[in-house]
């Protein structure tokens, strides 16, 4: 481990840290939980006998109506999403090494969440999950096979438009929204044009940013996320044909097998078309995927690296300051700390930790230039920020020469990709001063799914009533209105698949986490599934588990013992329950299109964007131009 141990352990017990206590006359002056001011009923002008009386009680109602009209503004929403960020990287969860002061000093004036839980250990179907408040399965964000993330732009699945993100809920309550960086729920469903899947399409009035994602493939000279792929598609096959070719030329030339010229030649058509394929394939995949769009429009393509954190920071900047006078949304969502790695010269080199430490203090930097921002224009009090990870750090990130380039997950076993506590415990601060106590550490379990209702309730939208929201509003928790969690049970998806259940019982300090399976880590006994780069949800990638694997997460946070009807005398009880909850949710879910199956996920010539119409060369640089066009 290259980094310091967690050194937030979980106990049980809210710790309220006695510095910084900021409760005072801020903390009573509540939002409005309604956008609008109640009617004046009884407004009308006094006549005849009494009309003293009516005028005092007009007065009255008037001073009523006039209170209820300057009701407290609804806050402004700050959300910051890093990717692949592990618990154990920022100092305020542990670390002694890596320097993350700006994400510190959002947790000392905020609340830290200590088991604040990704619904999935995969960005596409997290990020579904967080926009929507629903497990990503109610949305068909949940893959059936291997792949389980969006690879190419061109692809037709993606966040359904019947889906209903925050972003939607507070464009109708007349806030501002945008989403800045990255999305990775989808573009185009038919054409290149129609956007079903686009931030724009999903109540986002502004998007900056990637559509899909940051891949080493997207960055020259950092090698490629398809090299163990490319192994089993196209060098196994080569080396099947090869063989293929050296032997019946062998057995042609002993006389022992006649040949016709026609095998020859197609065989060795089939070699250099899968070898055509292969360099196609590298060649365009940056140009094609690696692209910056400002709305519809194809800004940077491919994407240039330089100071592009920068530049994403500078356009949050000014989407808070074009808004600072109206209520405003504004999702921040990081390319940092994903593979390709990148930092800028104010930053590379500069950290204890290689290119990933450089990468990951350029993102507390950016963190604090949106506080800085915040602070200037005198809207901290009245602004929500949430800080937080997609999943746990992705622990099999290590160079061909041997550098880590993936984060700490701390004390926790495993990280992206699987359910053990590091793929999914993920860094879970929430700052807003007079509102919620500065200082507090919650350890109850809490979900990325929780931020849609909050936010919902925060903004003054009622929550839709036609589907199931899997989130609980936060505010209760976090203003310690309740001392325990409204998650009972949450289920813990491994693309598609139930793959872990936990069950936080109301009258107990215990969190159970049984697994129906768990991933066969490679080689055995490392910390994740080296071999294959992720770890896999299915077919003998995995190890079943009959009874399923019991731990109680609140006193075995890094799941290293397994319990036993020996050492647990409630054991068989508890997998019962738990069973029942499994059932009872399983009865919750409704079929719906597979976003991620194989004809969603490839590539559809079609829908392929391009920013010039010179065959697929696809190279433009509009960034500087497009400077100021947004809203
Ligand atoms: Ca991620």
């Amino acid at each position: 481990m290259h980094r310091a141990p967690h050194a937030q352990r979980t106990s049980r017990s809210r710790r309220r840290h006695m510095h910084n206590l900021t409760l005072g006359r801020d903390a009573r002056r509540r939002p409005s939980l309604s956008p609008r001011p109640a009617r004046c009923t009884g407004c009308f002008p006094p006549r005849g006998q009494g009309a003293q009386k009516m005028r005092l009680r007009l007065l009255l109602l008037l001073l009523l109506c006039e209170a209820q009209g300057h009701a407290a503004p609804r806050p402004n929403f700050v959300l910051l999403m890093a990717d692949d960020l592990g618990i154990g990287d920022p100092g305020c969860y542990g670390n002694t090494t890596l320097r993350t002061p700006n994400i510190d000093r959002l947790a000392a004036e905020g609340v830290k969440l200590t088991q604040h839980l990704a619904a999935s250990p995969l960005c596409t179907p997290s990020r579904a999950a967080f926009m929507t408040g629903r497990y990503p399965i109610r949305s068909g964000m949940a893959s059936q096979s291997f792949i389980g993330v969006f690879i190419f732009s061109a692809s037709s699945g993606g966040l359904p438009t019947s889906e209903i993100t925050f972003a939607k809920l507070l464009k109708n309550q007349g806030y501002s929204t945008a989403l800045i960086g990255k999305w990775h729920l989808g573009t185009n469903c038919h054409n290149k044009t129609d956007f079903c899947h686009h931030p724009l399409s999903h109540g986002f009035d502004y998007f900056h940013g990637i559509p899909v994602t940051n891949l080493r493939d997207c960055k020259p000279g950092e090698g490629s996320v398809f090299t163990r792929g490319i192994r089993v598609l196209v060098f196994i096959p080569l080396q099947i044909i090869a063989i293929t070719l050296l032997t019946l030329a062998v057995l042609k030339c002993l006389g022992l097998l006649h040949v016709p010229p026609v095998v020859f030649f197609c065989l060795l058509c089939l070699a250099a078309m899968i070898l055509g394929l292969l360099l196609c394939f590298l060649h365009y995949f940056r140009p094609l995927n690696c692209f910056l769009m400002r709305n519809h429009e194809i800004t940077q393509q491919p994407l240039s690296y330089d100071s592009l954190t920068q530049r994403l920071t500078a356009d949050a900047a000014q989407f808070i300051r074009r808004n600072a006078g109206t209520p405003f949304l504004l999702l921040l969502s990081y390319l940092h700390v994903h593979t390709a790695l990148f930092s800028s010269p104010d930053f590379a080199g500069h950290s204890q930790h290689g290119a990933y430490g450089d990468a990951a203090e350029e993102l507390d930097w950016s963190v604090g230039q949106i506080l800085n921002v915040l602070d200037e224009l005198k809207l901290a009090n009245n602004t929500l920020v949430y800080f937080t990870s997609d999943q746990g750090a992705h622990v099999e990130e290590v160079t061909t020469k041997g550098e880590v380039h993936g984060g700490s997950n701390g004390i926790y076993k495993g990280g992206k990709a699987n359910n053990w506590e590091g793929g999914i415990r993920i860094p879970g601060i929430l700052r807003w001063p007079g509102v919620i106590q500065a200082g507090l550490v919650i350890d109850e379990p809490t979900s990325n799914m929780d931020i849609f209702p909050t936010v919902a309730k925060l903004a003054g939208s009622p929550l839709p009533e036609d589907r199931i929201i899997d989130g609980h509003d936060l505010m209760p928790l976090l203003q310690g209105k309740t001392q325990h969690s409204d998650h009972e049970f949450l289920f813990h998806y491994c693309n598609f698949y139930l793959n872990a259940v936990r069950w936080h019982p109301r009258n107990s300090t215990s969190v159970w986490k049984a697994f129906f399976f768990t991933p066969k880590f490679s080689p055995e006994g490392a910390n994740g599934c080296f071999s294959t780069h992720v770890c896999f949800c299915h077919g003998h990638f995995v190890s079943r588990h009959h009874p399923p694997l019991l731990f109680d997460v609140a006193k075995d946070p890094g799941e290293r013992t397994p319990l036993s009807p020996a050492t647990e005398p409630r054991f068989r009880e508890i997998l019962a329950v738990m069973q029942q909850a499994a059932d009872r949710h399983a009865e919750t879910l409704q079929a719906v299109p597979n976003q991620l199956s194989l004809g969603n996920v490839l590539w559809k010539p079609w829908l392929q964007m391009c920013c010039s119409s010179s065959g697929l060369s696809c190279q433009c640089d509009r960034e500087n131009q497009a400077k100021g066009a947004s809203r």
